[in-house]
């Protein structure tokens, strides 16, 4: 095992590897920004490096700064955390050559995920189930774009292949907006990935947002830790997630969860990774895969009692994975409620002094977070300030034990959308479960 990990990033998740790094016996490192020096994993890491200013490209996107840190800490490896440089294949790479371990799959796995038109060839060919669609870039020929769109049927949706977590598409809902539509995606994909890479699919109106969480090792052996869903999102930024997704059976998990299994053992997958589906009547449709831990894993292990980034750190150091599939058993629902620092009326980031921090507890009950009473959230960052989960024998008793959380977290100083929460733990219609990825917005009344 590595003798010390340097964590390449901040707030709840550089806690959350430190804390796994700790049960391993690994030694930690902490880099932090200027604006970070009183972050609850600086102090609780056995070294810590300010690596430069507040601002992320000064510091958490500073390749050469985290490099540096890395060489002066006698560091064996780097956690990317979420976020930041965890799916920058450029990184990824750099880190490898400057003769550290890189916490997460293959540089070259992480470029071709990156790339979503690769991802989904590789994907189709390895036999996930994909979105109808163009099957490859399109080009700059009009004729031969309608007459794709024409053969998909619409509505259809132009997407970038630069782009991902919703950033770089348009759907279009007739023939008679396509051209337009293709030829402004494409110019502001070229602006904001320098790559006007374009391809169509089927547009799914109602879909659901599920996902697989995988976890490979270096020796040929794959599984799969079943499904989330992650549907209850505005403006792509995820706000519950819950495993398992409402009315996936265990046969059609099984289904789903071999086959992303099986392919990541055909691309030869390294580490943690999450296979994007929408789910619409019945069928998964993949999307996207995510190179990285994600946020929501905690959810994953509630039910599996498996500890993912302890995971993640054994398959770095080039163990064998211990688990085999049969060893892999889902155990009640789990709920995560994302808390921000934020107006829970207009979502503008409410940075500031935590005044009083009073976590919840009880049976059930996990607090993933880095908020402590005189904490200051910097304004420079991601408002996410922590993770409430919810775990129980069924999601009736999971979503009331979150009810009661909600209630009893006391976070003062700052706004949050705890009151969010409140109001949504209390929706009849997430109450039934399986609520598609427009809910929030439409109860929201935007978009
Ligand atoms: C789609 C789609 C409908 N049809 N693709 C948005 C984020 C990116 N990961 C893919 N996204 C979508 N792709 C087809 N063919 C609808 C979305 C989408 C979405 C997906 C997941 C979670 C939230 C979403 C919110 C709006 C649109």
């Amino acid at each position: 095992m590595f003798d010390k990990v340097l964590i390449a990033n901040r707030g709840e998740i550089a806690l959350r590897v430190l804390r796994a790094c700790r049960e391993l016996g690994i030694r930690t490192v902490a880099v932090h920004s200027t604006a970070d020096r009183d972050l609850k994993h600086v102090r609780l890491a056995d070294e810590s490096v300010c690596i430069g200013g507040p601002n992320s490209v000064d510091s958490y996107l500073n390749v050469p700064a985290l490099i540096s840190a890395a060489e002066v800490t006698d560091s064996i490896a780097i956690h990317p955390g979420y976020g930041f440089l965890s799916e920058n294949a450029d990184f990824a790479e750099r880190v490898e050559q400057s003769g550290f371990t890189f916490i997460g799959p293959r540089p070259e796995t992480i470029r071709t995920m990156g790339d979503k038109v690769a991802a989904i060839a590789t994907m189709k060919k390895a036999g996930i189930p994909c979105v109808p669609g163009s099957d490859g870039p399109i080009g700059n020929n009009n004729e031969t774009n309608l007459r794709i769109a024409r053969k998909i049927g619409y509505p259809i949706i132009v997407k970038a292949a630069g782009g991902g977590g919703g950033r770089g598409m348009r759907a279009v809902h007739t023939e008679a907006s396509l051209l337009t539509a293709i030829s402004l995606t494409r110019t502001e994909a070229a602006n904001a990935f320098g790559n006007d890479t374009l391809y169509m699919e089927k547009y799914l109106e109602n879909p659901r947002h599920i996902e697989v969480q995988v976890l490979a090792d270096e020796h040929g052996n794959a599984v799969h830790l079943g499904e989330r869903d992650c549907s209850m999102q505005r403006r792509h930024q995820k706000i519950i997630e819950e495993a398992p997704a409402p009315g996936i059976d265990a046969k059609t998990r099984k289904k789903i969860g071999s086959l992303c299994a099986k392919a990541c053992r055909d691309i030869s997958y390294r580490g943690v990774g999450t296979f994007e589906f929408l789910y619409e009547n019945g069928e998964f449709y993949f999307i996207e895969m995510n190179t990285r831990l994600q946020v929501e894993h905690t959810v994953t292990e509630m039910i599996t009692g498996i500890d993912l980034v302890k995971q993640q750190l054994l398959v770095a150091a080039g163990e064998k994975l211990s688990l085999r599939q049969d060893n892999v058993v889902f155990s009640g629902h789990a709920i995560e409620c994302r808390i921000n620092a934020e107006d829970p009326e207009n979502f503008m980031p409410s940075p500031g002094t935590i005044k009083q921090f009073h976590m919840p507890g009880g049976p059930g009950i996990r607090i993933d977070s880095h908020l402590y009473s005189g904490y200051v959230v910097p304004p420079y960052y991601d408002s996410m300030v922590g993770k409430l989960i919810a775990h129980g024998e069924d999601r009736k008793s999971a979503l009331a034990r979150m009810r009661n959380a909600l209630n009893e977290i006391v976070i003062e100083g700052i706004k949050t959308n705890v009151p969010l929460h409140q109001n949504l733990v209390d929706d009849s219609k997430f109450a039934i479960g399986g609520t598609s990825i427009h809910y929030l917005e439409r109860k929201l009344g935007i978009s």
